[in-house]
């Protein structure tokens, strides 16, 4: 991206946005052509709403998608990023947040500018690429950080960049031979082939002809002749080699190019997702998973959304029987579930495929749990198997306050209330315990709604939560 004028971004304060949700998901269809009407209920896009995200990289791993993300702080009126976050999901539509596996105090040699990166998995390991400005030199550098887990924690693999020439966005992509490619660039693209390691390379970065057969035409900027910008992503699909990439400037469009083989020649294909959504960034990630196909993208359509303060989000969509890639609009409904999910195991509280005025946090035990809840906050989970009816809910909860209770509802934060649990005062935020409470009525798949009451002030935050089915 080239920045183009700077512009304030409203609101991004917690307290901000938790206010603004209910009344505030009006401005984010305003801001997103619509597919259908602003019916909370059935908005589950973008992916995140307790912070922002930023440029995508979805990962396959293990019949779950990993989704690597960037962070946009609260109210930046620049690329101010610090961290990068991980989520997951078995069904496309509830997220699990898994924190921040990874920020820039992870690389020693980094100063500022925590941007587009991608993850990828091999022999059992997870490699996170990302552009980072390099403190000694000023540059933006490709660093890259290892974990034994999807989610981390990672760790940098070098202590220093892997390869370093002012330039951003990196993707990699592993060929069926095993030959690993690092590909990235702005105002230029390159490619260098990967050792086996995934830390090292072979031979010198390769700059890919920016030819307007293999990239398009750009008009109005002589230094830029072709559409291609930056945020690459390069993947295979019956033999047939995609390059998807952020496209003009500014606003950008999402387009993309095919190939017979992974370094070229390079042939524009056109448009994937036209220029919408209030951010003047695009950022693509596609994948398949569960026998659909998926682009990622990110906009600025949460309240106090914009070219700064963007959301990631998804959209399901069918290759052209020829192969190309149809054009894709963005929508506040997302892609539809993959199945159901299951209450009657544990369940994470910040699995979530909708929070309203909601944070997450690092919770004792290692894992994460959501808090800083007020009187009205709520969340959605969608798609829950109840069956032939559940019997009782449990929830591991704590309250540094007066406590408060959780109203389990269905269909709509409104919605039929079919249980109701009081959590007492813990005497910490962290100081957990279990509480249970009789529920009626809940039976099929539905979408559940954990709606928070209580005083004024933070009431208690939830780790986990499970439903006990009835006997049969
Ligand atoms: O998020 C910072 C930068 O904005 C990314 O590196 C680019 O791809 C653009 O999305």
């Amino acid at each position: 991206m080239t920045i183009p004028l700077r512009r304030s971004s409203a609101g991004g304060t917690r307290l901000g946005r938790a206010l603004a949700w209910t009344l505030g998901l009006l401005l984010a269809f305003a801001v997103v052509p619509a597919a259908v009407g602003p019916t909370p209920a059935r908005a589950d896009n973008p992916i995140v709403q307790h912070v922002y995200t930023a440029d995508p990289a979805p990962l396959v791993h293990d019949g779950r998608v990993y989704l690597y993300t960037g962070h946009d702080e609260d109210g930046s009126t620049y690329f101010t990023m610090k961290d990068w976050r991980v989520w997951s999901s078995a069904d496309m539509v509830n997220w699990t947040d898994h924190g921040s596996p990874l920020g820039l105090a992870t690389f020693g040699w980094a100063s500022a500018d925590a941007w587009a990166g991608q993850a990828v998995e091999r022999g059992g390991r997870f490699y996170w690429y990302m552009p980072v400005k390099n403190r000694a030199t000023g540059r933006m550098a490709i660093g890259v950080a290892v974990a034994d887990s999807p989610t981390g924690p990672f760790r940098d693999a070098l202590g220093h960049p892997l390869v370093e020439n002012g330039e951003i966005d990196p993707t990699v992509f592993i060929d069926d031979d095993g030959q690993a490619y690092l590909y990235w660039g702005n105002p230029n693209l390159w490619y260098v082939k990967l050792n086996a390691d995934m830390t090292s390379y072979s031979g010198g970065p390769t700059r890919i002809p920016l030819t307007t057969a293999g990239f398009g035409t750009r008009t109005g900027d002589p230094n830029r002749p072709t559409l291609y910008e930056e945020g690459p992503w390069v993947y295979k699909r019956n033999g047939l080699y995609y390059l998807v990439f952020a496209a003009k400037c500014c606003s950008e469009f999402i387009a993309y190019s095919t190939a017979p083989g992974p370094t070229g020649p390079w042939t524009y294909r056109g448009t994937v997702m036209p220029t919408q959504g209030g951010s003047f960034t695009n950022h693509p990630g596609i994948v398949d998973f569960k026998g659909n196909s998926y682009f990622f993208y990110h906009n600025g359509a949460l309240p106090g959304g914009g070219g700064f303060t963007r959301s990631v989000a998804v959209e399901r969509f069918s290759y052209n029987a020829d192969g190309t890639i149809p054009t894709i609009g963005m929508t506040n409904t997302g892609a539809p579930q993959v199945g159901t999910l299951d209450p009657y195991v544990r369940q994470e509280a910040e699995t979530i495929a909708w929070g309203s005025g909601i944070e997450t946090e690092p919770a004792g035990d290692g894992g994460r749990d959501v808090g800083w809840i007020d009187n009205g906050d709520y969340i959605k989970v969608k798609g829950v198997a109840f069956g032939a009816g559940a019997s009782s809910f449990t929830a591991r909860v704590a309250s540094g306050s007066g406590g408060g209770t959780v109203e389990l509802r269905l269909g709509s934060p409104n919605g039929t209330l079919v249980g109701r649990c009081g959590v007492p005062s813990t005497g910490g935020w962290q100081t957990w315990t279990s509480v249970t409470c009789p529920v009626g009525g809940a039976t099929g798949t539905q979408d559940l709604y954990l709606r928070f009451t209580g005083g004024s002030g933070y009431l208690f935050n939830i780790d986990w939560w499970r439903f006990t089915p009835a006997a049969s």
